[in-house]
């Protein structure tokens, strides 16, 4: 199953839910006029991305509009959403890392903050097929051993989707095996009618629904003859972690210079320690402070 947790349970309700089924629904993430305004800066992009949309990249299968750079391109996404504390100390918990490593006979604590790794927005349209149930972390070659509890550092990636509409059955919501991010890496037993343990994540707006990166899921069916299914979607990699979007590419140096400090560092403008991601042996935060001419 997949439980639904109000806020004010606390973290630690949280990643106990995550351990147990591999994913979370938060029942207050958002608000609807929140909701609104996202919805108004992505859908020019969905739009524009529609003649596109026969995209078969990754796990998407044709029939899909998105809105890529959606941190940059949705201040709504981008301050609300994505900086969420409540998913940012959830991601911190499960891919945060913290090493301790020696130098000579000093040990030292190194520590290596999450990073944003995709964020998309996505929406299904009519036609769109359901996606084959899959892994994220595929993309990071992640390898995963079989298990009967959770342990701590199995993960590398987590993601956050919410939602711009009600999400379910006929318009596609998210089918997801719950308790699938123990499995190994044998072939997955999905039964004869490829359904075994699967349910739909069936999500209502203002909800959110968190994910490990090992947790199988796909796209449902999109089965009505109009409307759409749109949902954002962002996953944060651990700090050690090639990202699946590159940001210093996607995301404007100018624009960066404006985002909060949180943001900035999870695009990765600040270095994970140790001595990964600088710019002449320093931190590059520096860049970000420079004036252009
Ligand atoms: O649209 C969804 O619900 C999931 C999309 C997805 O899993 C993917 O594109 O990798
Ligand atoms: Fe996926």
């Amino acid at each position: 199953m997949v439980q639904r947790i109000a806020r004010e349970a606390g973290l630690q309700a949280f990643i106990d839910a995550v351990e147990k089924d591999g994913c979370v629904i938060i029942q207050d993430f958002t608000d609807l006029e929140s909701l609104e305004q996202a919805g108004k800066e992505v859908q020019p992009y969905l739009d524009a991305s529609l003649a596109d949309s026969a995209s078969t990249v990754g796990a998407l299968n044709g029939g899909t509009a998105t809105c890529t750079r959606l941190v940059g391109r949705s201040k709504t996404v981008r301050e609300k959403f994505f900086s969420d504390s409540l998913y940012q100390s959830i991601a911190e918990h499960f891919i945060g890392l913290e090493t301790k490593i020696w130098y000579g006979s000093e040990p030292t604590i190194q520590k290596s903050n999450p990073l944003l790794s995709i964020s998309i927005t996505m929406s299904s349209q009519p036609g769109c097929k359901a996606q084959k149930l899959h892994r994220d972390d595929k993309n990071h070659h992640h390898r995963h051993q079989q298990a009967s509890q959770y342990s701590k550092g199995r993960d590398m990636l987590i993601g956050l989707f919410v939602p711009a509409c009600d999400t379910f059955k006929a318009n596609g919501a998210t089918r997801i095996i719950p308790g699938s991010h123990l499995w190994g890496d044998d072939k997955p037993d999905f039964g004869d009618d490829g359904n075994k343990g699967v349910m739909d994540a069936e999500l209502k707006k203002g909800e959110a629904f968190v994910m490990l990166g090992s947790l199988y899921h796909g796209a449902g069916n999109y089965t009505l003859q109009s409307g759409c299914r749109t949902v954002h979607i962002m996953f944060m990699c651990s700090g050690v972690h090639r990202q699946e979007e590159i940001p210093y590419l996607s995301y404007p140096i100018e624009d960066v210079k404006t985002y909060s400090q949180l943001v900035r560092d999870r695009l990765g403008w600040k270095q994970s320690e140790p001595n990964l991601g600088w710019v002449d042996l320093k931190s590059p935060e520096f860049l970000l402070e420079e004036t252009s001419a």
